[in-house]
């Protein structure tokens, strides 16, 4: 068992001024029991917490640090820009520059307003389809997390789920009213739903490929029906691809999937590691935002400079391909691996994985939707989460996350983190 008694005792001082500890609840290692890890620094693929412990980390601060902790290029452009201003509060010449890489890298986006998280992203765009289309009923799947904003914590996924909230007190019931749910990859449902329902629908918002479950890939169709019965309906089709944008591909799930939602949300990946988010979409929908159109939606931080340059410096690394297929094979080496120890060992398992972002379930069922989801073994992931931090390998202190593999992750990582995987199920099982 590693010595964390310097992270132990920063826990106990933090639950006095913040509560529970944390700013974010899933951080709080509620599903996995101890406490939180409190982290000195970071670099590349490896974090070391207040203790010195030094961790092969597969969360990459929950999916935007594809390049790996504190890459040299972001944190050239950061101290850079850092020294001509932190925050301007007015138009500046990295906020286009990033505007025309994502727009070129997602074509569906044809305009951007950057934000400064995923929760504010989504939150703008239902507010602008409700704007658009006069209507105020929204739909989502069970399981899909689209940040924390009032219509969308019903069902949810990620840190929601982790903690067992079904439906979080303070959204006012008739808001939550207006959020119509249904399981995911389940297109009879949606057809039904949208025959019902279709004219009061402003959007149906979906994950294309869920990750606030833990992964859970699209069913062949699945988004093809929520793009006709969306067209057919006259509602607006939202990806959210906090996650799987620049992740999956420079062009995000879209691009692999061939399917061209009204509007996009994007997250922390597209700043590099910095706070930012961003929707955007049709320019005859984003036309309507203010001070084009009606829909008001604004920020102080938005396009900070610290944040554009940082993803600028990003996608500039990812747009040589090579990248993709680097990560992709390295991440499919893992998920064999990992399913090799399982089989040996007569765990049932599961692994869902897209490029490099996966999940491992112990559950002998196809994992397609929450349900299925949640027939993985959580006392199983429990004990297994503790035995790879006691070997120095970190994954997402919760079972219903994805992991990711970022480029700094080495071979060598890759087969060491393979070792004490094997070991750690071994342990798991006693
Ligand atoms: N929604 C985030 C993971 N999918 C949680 C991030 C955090 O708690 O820091």
């Amino acid at each position: 068992m590693l010595n964390r008694s310097e992270s132990e005792k920063l826990f106990i001082r933090a639950k006095e001024h913040i509560p529970g500890g944390v700013n974010s609840p899933v951080r709080a290692f509620n599903a996995v029991g101890g406490h939180p890890l409190f982290i000195e620094k970071a670099k590349g693929a490896r974090i070391t917490d207040v203790d010195g412990n030094v961790y092969i980390d597969y969360v990459g601060s929950w999916g935007p640090l594809i390049l790996g902790h504190a890459h040299p290029k972001i944190v050239e452009a950061v101290i850079s820009q850092a020294k001509k201003g932190t925050s301007f509060g007015a138009p500046h010449i990295a906020e286009i520059e990033l505007a025309e890489k994502v727009t070129s890298a997602i074509p569906s986006m044809e305009t951007v307003r950057m934000v400064n998280s995923g929760t504010e992203a989504v939150m703008s765009a239902i507010r602008l389809a409700r704007g658009v289309t006069g209507r105020d009923l929204i739909v989502k799947f069970e399981g899909c997390y689209h940040g924390h904003a009032d219509s969308l914590l019903v069902k949810a996924g990620s840190g929601v789920a982790s903690l067992g909230i079904p439906d979080s007190p303070g959204v006012p019931a008739d808001l939550a009213k207006q959020t119509l749910t249904l399981p995911y990859n389940d297109s009879e449902k949606v057809r039904e739903l949208f025959a019902l329902r279709g004219k009061d629908i402003a959007c149906l918002i979906v994950e294309p490929i869920a990750g606030n479950m833990g992964v859970v890939l699209p069913k062949e169709g699945f988004l093809q029906t929520l793009r006709e019965v969306t067209q057919e309906n006259g509602a607006l089709l939202i990806f959210d691809e906090v996650i799987t944008g620049f992740r999956v591909a420079l062009g995000g799930a879209q691009q692999i999937y061939g399917i061209k939602p009204d509007l996009t949300c994007l997250g922390k990946i597209i700043g590099g590691g910095l706070p930012v988010g961003a929707y955007g979409g049709r320019k005859d929908i984003m036309n309507n935002i203010a001070p084009l159109g009606p829909v008001y939606q604004a920020g102080t931080l938005s396009g900070n400079p610290l944040a554009m340059v940082a993803g600028i410096a990003m996608i500039d690394v990812l747009s040589d391909p090579a990248v993709y297929e680097e990560l992709d094979r390295k991440a499919e080496t893992l998920c064999a691996g990992l399913l090799g120890h399982a089989k040996r060992l007569g765990i049932p398992a599961q692994i869902c994985r897209v490029g490099s972002m996966f999940s491992m379930y112990f559950t002998d069922q196809n994992i397609v939707d929450f349900a299925s989801v949640k027939t993985s073994d959580a006392e199983f992931f429990k004990r297994y989460f503790n035995a790879l931090l006691d070997e120095g390998v970190a994954i997402a202190p919760s079972p219903f996350e994805a992991g990711f593999v970022n480029t700094a992750h080495t071979d060598e990582d890759i087969q060491s983190t393979l070792k004490i995987a094997g070991r750690a199920m071994e342990k798991a099982m006693a």
